[in-house]
Protein backbone atom coordinates (compact mmCIF):
# COMPACT_ATOMS: atom_id res chain seq x y z
CA UNK A 1 0.00 0.00 0.00
CA UNK A 2 1.16 3.52 -0.98
CA UNK A 3 1.84 5.51 2.15
CA UNK A 4 0.73 8.90 1.79
CA UNK A 5 2.89 12.12 3.02
CA UNK A 6 2.50 15.76 3.28
CA UNK A 7 5.65 18.55 3.50
CA UNK A 8 5.78 21.99 3.39
CA UNK A 9 8.26 23.55 0.99
CA UNK A 10 10.08 23.44 -2.35
CA UNK A 11 9.66 20.46 -4.44
CA UNK A 12 13.36 20.71 -6.05
CA UNK A 13 14.73 20.35 -2.67
CA UNK A 14 13.01 16.21 -1.99
CA UNK A 15 15.48 13.64 -1.64
CA UNK A 16 13.52 10.89 -3.10
CA UNK A 17 13.67 8.76 -6.16
CA UNK A 18 11.75 11.30 -8.40
CA UNK A 19 10.21 14.63 -8.59
CA UNK A 20 6.84 15.20 -10.50
CA UNK A 21 6.99 18.38 -12.69
CA UNK A 22 3.83 20.51 -13.46
CA UNK A 23 4.88 20.98 -16.59
CA UNK A 24 3.41 22.39 -20.17
CA UNK A 25 3.32 20.21 -23.56
CA UNK A 26 6.26 21.96 -25.15
CA UNK A 27 8.29 20.09 -21.92
CA UNK A 28 10.72 23.67 -22.81
CA UNK A 29 10.25 25.15 -19.57
CA UNK A 30 7.93 27.98 -17.78
CA UNK A 31 7.39 29.44 -14.47
CA UNK A 32 6.31 27.77 -11.42
CA UNK A 33 7.56 24.37 -9.96
CA UNK A 34 9.17 23.54 -13.79
CA UNK A 35 10.68 26.44 -13.98
CA UNK A 36 12.26 26.11 -10.20
CA UNK A 37 13.05 22.50 -11.67
CA UNK A 38 14.88 23.41 -14.85
CA UNK A 39 17.02 26.39 -13.01
CA UNK A 40 18.13 24.28 -9.95
CA UNK A 41 18.49 20.88 -11.86
CA UNK A 42 20.73 22.50 -14.45
CA UNK A 43 20.56 21.98 -18.63
CA UNK A 44 20.74 18.28 -18.72
CA UNK A 45 17.17 18.31 -17.87
CA UNK A 46 16.11 20.68 -20.88
CA UNK A 47 18.48 18.78 -23.23
CA UNK A 48 16.84 15.31 -21.99
CA UNK A 49 13.41 16.99 -23.14
CA UNK A 50 14.99 18.43 -26.14
CA UNK A 51 15.52 14.75 -27.04
CA UNK A 52 12.39 13.61 -26.29
CA UNK A 53 10.13 16.16 -28.66
CA UNK A 54 12.84 15.31 -31.14
CA UNK A 55 12.44 11.23 -30.59
CA UNK A 56 8.77 10.92 -29.33
CA UNK A 57 6.78 13.83 -28.84
CA UNK A 58 7.15 15.83 -32.00
CA UNK A 59 3.57 17.42 -31.41
CA UNK A 60 4.74 17.59 -27.53
CA UNK A 61 3.84 15.76 -24.18
CA UNK A 62 -0.40 15.26 -24.36
CA UNK A 63 -2.66 16.71 -21.05
CA UNK A 64 -2.60 13.81 -18.56
CA UNK A 65 0.10 12.28 -19.66
CA UNK A 66 3.91 11.62 -18.29
CA UNK A 67 7.48 11.06 -19.20
CA UNK A 68 10.54 10.94 -17.52
CA UNK A 69 14.18 12.62 -17.77
CA UNK A 70 17.24 12.49 -15.48
CA UNK A 71 16.97 15.07 -12.58
CA UNK A 72 20.21 16.64 -13.32
CA UNK A 73 21.45 18.42 -10.09
CA UNK A 74 18.75 17.79 -8.06
CA UNK A 75 18.53 15.23 -5.21
CA UNK A 76 16.54 12.85 -7.10
CA UNK A 77 16.92 10.82 -9.24
CA UNK A 78 14.83 11.48 -12.03
CA UNK A 79 12.08 14.06 -12.91
CA UNK A 80 8.88 12.63 -14.00
CA UNK A 81 7.09 15.01 -16.42
CA UNK A 82 3.18 15.70 -16.55
CA UNK A 83 0.93 17.99 -18.37
CA UNK A 84 -2.05 19.40 -16.48
CA UNK A 85 -5.26 20.20 -17.58
CA UNK A 86 -5.63 24.47 -17.21
CA UNK A 87 -9.00 24.96 -14.75
CA UNK A 88 -12.35 25.38 -17.07
CA UNK A 89 -15.28 26.30 -15.41
CA UNK A 90 -17.31 25.15 -18.26
CA UNK A 91 -16.12 21.95 -18.65
CA UNK A 92 -14.89 19.40 -16.05
CA UNK A 93 -11.27 18.34 -16.89
CA UNK A 94 -10.93 16.57 -13.21
CA UNK A 95 -10.04 12.91 -15.51
CA UNK A 96 -7.52 14.84 -17.21
CA UNK A 97 -6.06 16.31 -13.12
CA UNK A 98 -6.42 12.44 -12.11
CA UNK A 99 -4.38 11.07 -15.13
CA UNK A 100 -1.40 13.14 -14.36
CA UNK A 101 -1.30 11.39 -11.10
CA UNK A 102 -2.20 7.98 -12.12
CA UNK A 103 0.35 8.29 -15.17
CA UNK A 104 3.09 9.39 -13.38
CA UNK A 105 2.76 6.34 -10.97
CA UNK A 106 3.13 4.22 -13.94
CA UNK A 107 6.03 5.65 -15.07
CA UNK A 108 7.94 6.04 -11.31
CA UNK A 109 6.97 2.07 -11.92
CA UNK A 110 8.56 1.33 -14.56
CA UNK A 111 11.90 3.47 -13.26
CA UNK A 112 11.30 1.61 -9.88
CA UNK A 113 11.10 4.59 -8.46
CA UNK A 114 9.69 4.03 -4.77
CA UNK A 115 9.76 7.38 -3.44
CA UNK A 116 7.77 9.69 -5.40
CA UNK A 117 7.25 13.78 -4.49
CA UNK A 118 4.27 15.20 -6.43
CA UNK A 119 3.08 19.13 -6.45
CA UNK A 120 -0.13 20.06 -6.65
CA UNK A 121 -0.27 19.81 -10.36
CA UNK A 122 -2.57 22.72 -11.93
CA UNK A 123 -3.11 24.62 -9.27
CA UNK A 124 -0.72 27.30 -9.77
CA UNK A 125 -0.42 29.05 -13.15
CA UNK A 126 -3.40 26.72 -14.44
CA UNK A 127 -5.51 27.79 -12.06
CA UNK A 128 -7.35 24.62 -10.33
CA UNK A 129 -9.21 25.81 -7.14
CA UNK A 130 -6.59 24.51 -4.63
CA UNK A 131 -9.42 22.23 -2.74
CA UNK A 132 -10.64 20.21 -5.11
CA UNK A 133 -6.87 19.78 -6.61
CA UNK A 134 -6.06 18.51 -3.56
CA UNK A 135 -8.85 15.81 -3.10
CA UNK A 136 -8.76 15.12 -7.01
CA UNK A 137 -4.89 14.17 -6.05
CA UNK A 138 -5.45 12.29 -2.87
CA UNK A 139 -8.12 10.39 -4.42
CA UNK A 140 -6.32 9.30 -7.10
CA UNK A 141 -3.30 8.09 -5.75
CA UNK A 142 -5.46 5.68 -2.96
CA UNK A 143 -6.87 4.31 -6.06
CA UNK A 144 -3.73 3.52 -7.85
CA UNK A 145 -2.37 0.24 -8.33
CA UNK A 146 1.37 1.29 -8.06
CA UNK A 147 4.60 -0.30 -5.94
CA UNK A 148 5.59 3.36 -5.21
CA UNK A 149 5.91 3.20 -1.78
CA UNK A 150 5.90 6.91 -0.57
CA UNK A 151 3.74 9.31 -2.23
CA UNK A 152 4.83 12.44 -1.07
CA UNK A 153 2.52 15.76 -1.30
CA UNK A 154 5.03 19.00 -1.34
CA UNK A 155 2.44 22.34 -0.96
CA UNK A 156 4.55 24.95 -1.21
CA UNK A 157 2.44 27.36 1.36
CA UNK A 158 0.33 26.77 4.21
CA UNK A 159 -3.53 26.70 2.55
CA UNK A 160 -2.16 24.16 -0.16
CA UNK A 161 -0.85 22.35 3.05
CA UNK A 162 -4.33 22.60 4.96
CA UNK A 163 -6.24 21.87 1.71
CA UNK A 164 -4.25 18.08 1.25
CA UNK A 165 -4.41 17.83 5.22
CA UNK A 166 -8.29 17.73 4.64
CA UNK A 167 -8.38 15.61 1.72
CA UNK A 168 -6.23 13.31 3.80
CA UNK A 169 -8.57 13.11 6.40
N1 LIG B 1 7.74 23.51 -5.01
C1 LIG B 1 6.49 23.06 -4.72
N2 LIG B 1 5.37 23.68 -5.15
C2 LIG B 1 5.51 24.78 -5.90
C3 LIG B 1 6.78 25.31 -6.26
C4 LIG B 1 7.94 24.62 -5.77
N3 LIG B 1 9.17 25.03 -6.06
N4 LIG B 1 6.58 26.41 -7.04
C5 LIG B 1 5.24 26.57 -7.16
N5 LIG B 1 4.60 25.60 -6.46
P1 LIG B 1 2.48 25.74 -11.15
P2 LIG B 1 0.46 24.52 -12.93
C6 LIG B 1 3.15 25.33 -6.36
O1 LIG B 1 2.09 27.11 -11.61
O2 LIG B 1 -0.63 25.27 -12.26
C7 LIG B 1 4.43 26.52 -15.73
O3 LIG B 1 4.73 27.69 -16.43
C8 LIG B 1 2.19 26.43 -6.73
O4 LIG B 1 1.96 27.29 -5.64
O5 LIG B 1 3.90 25.43 -11.00
O6 LIG B 1 0.27 23.06 -13.21
C9 LIG B 1 4.43 25.30 -16.65
O7 LIG B 1 5.41 25.40 -17.65
C10 LIG B 1 0.95 25.64 -7.12
O8 LIG B 1 0.16 25.32 -5.97
O9 LIG B 1 1.87 24.60 -12.15
C11 LIG B 1 3.04 25.35 -17.23
O10 LIG B 1 2.97 26.26 -18.30
C12 LIG B 1 1.49 24.34 -7.68
O11 LIG B 1 2.85 24.27 -7.27
C13 LIG B 1 2.20 25.87 -16.08
O12 LIG B 1 3.10 26.60 -15.25
C14 LIG B 1 1.44 24.24 -9.21
O13 LIG B 1 1.71 25.52 -9.78
C15 LIG B 1 1.62 24.75 -15.25
O14 LIG B 1 0.75 25.29 -14.29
Amino acid sequence: MTHITLAKGDITTQHVDAIVNAANSSLMGGGGVDGAIHRRGGPEILAECRALRASQYGRGLPTGQAVATTAGELPARWVIHTVGPVWSASEDRSEALASCYRESLCVADELGARTVAFPAISTGIYGWPMDDGARIAVRTVREADTSVAEVRFVLFDDAAYRAFADAVR
